[in-house]
């Protein structure tokens, strides 16, 4: 047994995964963006209905999954995830492992930042938008990329709605929150809006621009805003980087194109601003930012307490409870340990050391996380180092090589490899949550929500889902209710004619923790999962006359290969 549950993104699998640390052995992939034929997601009517709108697209790209905060400790309630591929935003149910909310972001192209509200809780979830568009994008401005511009988005934690955006000058990249519920901070490169690589590359500053919350919320209330386009969303400027900003943003001159942007625990007193294609990390000190807005500060960058050098290519940071931070180099693969405190002495003129250790990762090292490491816990035992390349490190599997996964021992003075992981396309970002912080369902409540709308059909139809297992007739439309219990389906044969619409609801009788039930019909592209107390349904058009089996899919009983029944459909 584990110690932490990870939450690994899946970059563009669309998907996020489950892990257990410190084994590093993969627990389970959890369906969001992406089709998956093992659990029917996207084939099943309960996941089209999480999916929406944006089911049509059959992919996605997680980048930061984050799990929701009571007090900035993890409440084990929630996980969210973005999509830099299809502009969305995801909720996954930690209880049944299950992504229950989608939202599609309006006026933004490619969400890449993804950070919550810590304190007191998270209500709150920030996107930034990464892409500069014409707003709206309706063809207007195409040729004339001074007219681009992107967003940071606010959606209620509860309902996923979309609460308010604020524009900003630059690309959006990653972001952060503080321990009070006041600040939100995000890496904001291309400062000049340009379209091509030079052109992004030109200016030697870029910023980090902090969101002042309650100044924003305030505005909205007081209906401080405006429009774009179709959506009803409240928008608030917050353009002005020249003037170091506007009552609701700080622009933080940093080093060109920073990259993570990490709030240090347990107090989150700084964040930090990884370089990427400066070898310097910029520390800032949240009290200053108060100072700012109480017009105590002239110049943003008094914000500032220090900027360490730390190696070529620094892209995240991450913590351990001891008062040093942990830097992913890309281009020395390597990760580093500083020492926060003396990189303030160094930066106020002390001589002082502040590097304290260096390991060498296998290779290419994107994002890193310590075990804790967003939370009041942290507790300095465990990095996770997501290497982008693994090169020699695994027998050869074609032309495509799998990234690499190293967990790294950080509870000494000196860094130690314990393991190396392969995986597979591509973790952007992990979490490590402790396992006593979540508490997972092992079987279904019947009243779950997540097959609500399929149980309400059914009460429409007169039909009890624990016990019938009845054809209805409605017109056109077939609607077979059908129980599973191991080795049998309730019903093993019905009838329909050619052209009608049919909706097979299965419930799972089986009470007994991990005896799960699959549902596939041959040759017609369904396969779904029913697990224990589950209610699981399909729909679609029964086009081809004749025999048509169905069987169970997930192994579940000795007699699980005869757990089948046939769909007989005239012509
Ligand atoms: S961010 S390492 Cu989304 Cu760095 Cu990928
Ligand atoms: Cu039921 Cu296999």
């Amino acid at each position: 047994m584990d110690t932490y549950y990870g939450f690994w993104s899946g970059g563009q699998s669309g998907e996020v995964r489950v892990f257990g640390i410190p084994s590093m052995r993969e627990l389970m992939r959890i369906p969001v963006f992406n089709f998956d034929s093992a659990t029917g997601w996207g084939i099943t009517n309960e996941s089209k209905r999480v999916l929406g709108e944006g089911g049509a697209f059959l992919n996605g790209d997680t980048h930061h999954p984050k799990v929701s905060y009571t007090d900035a400790r993890y409440d084990g309630r929630w996980c969210f995830i973005n999509d830099k591929a299809n502009t969305r935003v995801a909720r996954i149910r930690l209880d049944i492992m299950r992504t229950d909310k989608i939202t599609t972001i309006p006026n933004v192209q490619s969400i890449h930042a993804l950070t919550l509200q810590r304190v007191p809780k998270t209500e709150r979830v920030y996107a930034g938008g990464e892409m500069i568009i014409p707003l709206p994008n309706d063809g207007r401005h195409l040729e004339n990329p001074k007219e681009y511009w992107t967003l940071m988005s606010a959606l209620d934690a509860e309902t996923m709605e979309v609460v308010w955006q604020v524009i900003v000058d630059g690309n959006l990249d990653n972001a952060d929150t503080d321990y009070t519920g006041k600040y939100l901070a995000a890496s904001c490169y291309n400062s000049e809006r340009g379209v091509t690589l030079p052109e992004m590359m030109g200016p030697e500053r870029d910023w980090a621009v902090v969101f002042n919350l309650p100044a924003i919320e305030q505005a909205v209330r007081d209906g401080k805003y405006t429009t774009i386009g179709d959506s009803k969303v409240p928008v608030i400027d917050g353009r002005g980087a020249a003037q170091g900003g506007t009552e609701y943003t700080l622009y933080i001159p940093v080093p060109r194109s920073p990259h993570g942007i990490n709030t240090a625990p347990p107090d989150g007193k700084y964040f930090v601003a990884s370089g990427k294609l400066s070898p310097t990390c910029t520390v800032v000190e949240w009290a200053k930012v108060d100072d700012w807005f109480a017009g105590k500060l002239n110049d943003p960058r008094d914000t500032v307490v220090a900027e360490p050098e730390v190696g070529l290519g620094p892209l995240h940071t991450t913590y351990d409870n001891r008062g040093n931070a942990y830097t992913s180099l890309f281009l020395d693969s390597q990760v580093v340990k500083w020492n926060i405190a003396d990189a303030i002495r160094a930066y106020n003129g002390e001589s002082v050391n502040y590097i304290r250790d260096r390991v060498d990762v296998h290779y290419q090292i994107g994002h890193l996380k310590a075990s804790l490491a967003c939370s009041r816990d942290v507790d300095g035992k465990y990095l996770a180092a997501l290497s982008k390349f693994s090169k020699d490190r695994f027998l050869p599997v074609g032309p495509f090589h799998p990234e690499n996964d190293q967990l790294i021992d950080i509870s000494g003075d000196k860094m130690k490899i314990v393991h190396d992981g392969p995986t597979y396309a591509e973790p952007h970002d992990a979490l490590m949550v402790r396992a006593d912080q979540i508490r997972t369902k092992q079987i279904y409540d019947r009243d779950d929500p997540f097959f609500a709308e399929t149980v309400a059909m059914a009460k429409r139809d007169g039909v009890v889902l624990e016990r019938d297992n009845k054809v209805i007739r409605d017109g056109n439309k077939v609607r077979v209710y059908m129980t599973s219990l191991a080795p049998n389906f309730g019903i093993t044969d019905f009838k329909v004619k050619k052209g009608q619409e049919v909706t097979i609801v299965v419930t799972n009788l089986d009470e007994i923790e991990d005896v799960s039930h699959g549902f596939c019909l041959v040759n017609h592209g369904i396969n779904f999962e029913i697990h224990p107390q589950q209610t699981s349904s399909v729909t679609f058009v029964a086009d081809k006359p004749g025999v048509h089996w169905y069987y169970c899919s997930w192994f579940c009983h000795a007699l699980h290969m005869e757990m089948n029944g046939r769909m007989l459909v005239e012509a």
